[in-house]
């Protein structure tokens, strides 16, 4: 793993410091990514399941779905390369500077990690609401589907949704809001553990990018963010992310 000379120097510079991450960055904690060999979309099509039409179409289905991934969260915990994140978070706060984390993770493992400034653009696996009332939805009522039968409301028997952004849904407007103010005013962008595929949140280290900020992508294949990117760091994200932080933390000593 080549870590880029350039990206340091940028680093030790940056008064902002901006992030993107993806399922990638959970991999290593054994959460499935959607679009890898062996990801989530491999096994179930998105259509069938992410999206409104297909939960209303099968409401019981896409509810038993979110809750296996969120039985998965109960048994896995943050890896090297959220803890490098809160460690980098730290890194820049202490010296005066600002950093945001944009996550499209579900997960919730940078904030578990000790990441604080997190924005969570595709929401959270680990609430669910009522389609109807908008009640949050309480832990009993997420459990409640059985077969045949969606998990519903118990104030008004609407259906319970997990509080995910599905395709073709807004994501929340104030994070985005928050995600693309800070990448129009970072020194330095990271990408890390995204393919760069799902937009809006693929557009922020594009709007990073053109607004002059150095644009590092740490992934171990090449992305659609690639070509545009100003360094790729090749290498996962448990790898490259606590070297990346070290170096930076001794030239940050040094000066
Ligand atoms: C490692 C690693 C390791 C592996 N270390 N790295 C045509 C053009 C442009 C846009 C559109 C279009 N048609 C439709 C759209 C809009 C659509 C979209 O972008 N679609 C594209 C797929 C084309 N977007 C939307 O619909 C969004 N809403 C929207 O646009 O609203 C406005 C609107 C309203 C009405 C009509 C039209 C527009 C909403 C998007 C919501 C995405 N939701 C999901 C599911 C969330 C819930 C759930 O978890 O089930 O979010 S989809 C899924 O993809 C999930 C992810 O957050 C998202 C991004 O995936 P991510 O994180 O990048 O993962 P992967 O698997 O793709 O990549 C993993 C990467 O990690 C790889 O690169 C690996 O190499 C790497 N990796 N191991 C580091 N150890
Ligand atoms: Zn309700």
């Amino acid at each position: 793993m080549q870590l880029s000379a350039e990206g340091i120097d940028a680093l030790v510079s940056a008064d902002s410091v901006a992030v993107l991450t993806g399922a990638g960055v959970s991999a290593e904690s054994g959460v499935p990514t959607f679009r890898d060999p062996d990801g989530l979309w491999q096994q179930f099509k998105p259509e069938e399941l992410a999206s409104m039409n297909a939960f209303l179409a099968n409401p019981e289905l896409v509810q038993r779905w979110y809750a296996e991934r969120r039985n998965l969260l109960d048994e896995v915990s943050p890896n090297a390369g959220h803890l490098a994140l809160a460690d980098l978070e730290r890194l820049v706060t202490e010296k005066g500077g600002s950093f945001h984390l944009t996550t499209q993770n579900v997960d919730g493992l940078h904030q578990a990690a000790g990441s604080n400034n997190v924005g969570e653009v595709h929401g959270s696996l680990r609430r669910s609401y009522c389609v109807d009332c908008k009640r949050k939805a309480t832990t009993k009522e997420m459990k409640s589907f059985r077969s045949g039968t969606p998990a519903r409301c118990s104030a008004c028997d609407g259906l319970i949704r997990p509080d995910v952004v599905w395709f073709g849904e807004m994501l929340p407007a104030e994070v985005l809001q928050a995600g693309e103010n800070v990448a129009r005013n970072a020194d330095v962008y990271l990408s890390v553990g995204t393919s760069a595929e799902v937009y809006p949140a693929a557009g922020l280290p594009l709007l990073a990018r053109d607004a002059g900020a150095f644009v590092m992508e740490i992934n171990p294949r090449k992305t659609a963010l690639t070509p545009y990117a100003s360094a790729s760091i090749r290498g996962t994200s448990a790898t490259v992310l606590p070297e990346l932080v070290k170096t930076l933390s001794r030239r940050l000593e040094m000066s």
